[in-house]
């Protein structure tokens, strides 16, 4: 999945797509990298961020999901309103990803359930205003497992399909750099779930801390992609559905790198 932020001040590339042609070409190239899909959003979530009204995130994301949309790609809609989920189905997205896992729009779960539309539940703790101050475990894996377990049987119970509902445990949101690396190394574990799962390490900022030492500044988010690459290598082998990156050539060429090993792998013997 190839991020196409259509925002001011998102993190990792803020500012950088917010022209509609911008962010369609952008859409296209990511495509024309190897994505499978293409996420489009427009409220910027990283930590402290004010969210755009419903008409400026509308005014964002539909005329990039619509243009991409008929090119044939398939795209998500990364959104946590249920109005710009519908308006940009209606413009062609085929998946929505919500990383408050349907928490922060209460038509949201029932109109994808009406819909009958793949929905992506994030891990999700509160907006990013306040979130950090949210990121308090006892184990992070645990809670984060339970809190997803309680996420999916409300979903389900809503009405979403079982078989069109995907994971993600929300790295960066409400989580320490602590908390992102003990999530990332218990990835199997999440397969316990039971869904597909997707996740979303690009560029984030656990990976820009990662060789600097206390005081020095981060690596810049453009300079995160080997760090990032690395994560989608952990993916792949944890056997997960989907990565949500930036840079999608680094991401297609060290997965096919993971694929052409385990075609290689031995077959298990009797045990
Ligand atoms: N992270 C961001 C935005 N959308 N969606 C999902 N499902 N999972 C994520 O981890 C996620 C997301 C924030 O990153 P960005 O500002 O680079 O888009």
């Amino acid at each position: 999945m190839g991020v196409v932020n259509v925002t001011p001040d998102s993190f990792s590339d803020g500012g950088e797509w917010f022209e509609p042609d911008a962010a369609v070409r952008h859409g296209l190239d990511v495509l024309a990298a190897g994505a499978d899909l293409v996420d489009v959003g427009g409220e910027s979530t990283r930590p402290g961020a004010e969210r755009p009204s419903v008409e400026e995130e509308l005014r964002r994301v539909v005329p990039v999901v619509r243009a991409l949309a008929a090119e044939g790609a398939v795209v998500s809609v990364d959104t946590m309103r249920a109005e710009v989920a519908r308006a940009a189905v209606e413009a062609g997205a085929a998946i929505v990803n919500d990383v408050s896992g349907g928490l922060a729009d209460e038509s949201m779960v029932p109109w994808v359930a009406h819909a009958g539309l793949a929905f992506v539940a994030m891990h999700w703790r509160g907006h990013s205003t306040s979130m950090q101050s949210r990121a308090v475990y006892d184990d992070v894996v645990a809670d984060v497992c339970r809190e997803l377990a309680e996420r999916r049987d409300a979903l389900l119970a809503a009405g979403i399909r079982q078989d069109l509902l995907v994971l993600d445990p929300g790295l960066g949101f409400a989580k320490t750099a602590e908390h992102n690396w003990a999530l990332l190394a218990a990835l199997p574990v999440l397969h316990g779930l039971g869904h597909p799962l997707l996740l979303g390490a690009s560029r984030k900022t656990f990976l820009g801390r990662l060789g600097r030492h206390p005081g020095e500044p981060l690596r810049p988010p453009a300079e995160r992609d080997v760090e990032t690459t690395a994560t989608s290598v952990l993916a792949a082998m944890a056997g997960l559905w989907c990565v949500r990156v930036h840079d999608v050539a680094s991401t297609v060429r060290a997965i096919a790198v993971v694929e052409a090993a385990m075609e290689h792998a031995p077959e298990e013997g009797p045990a």
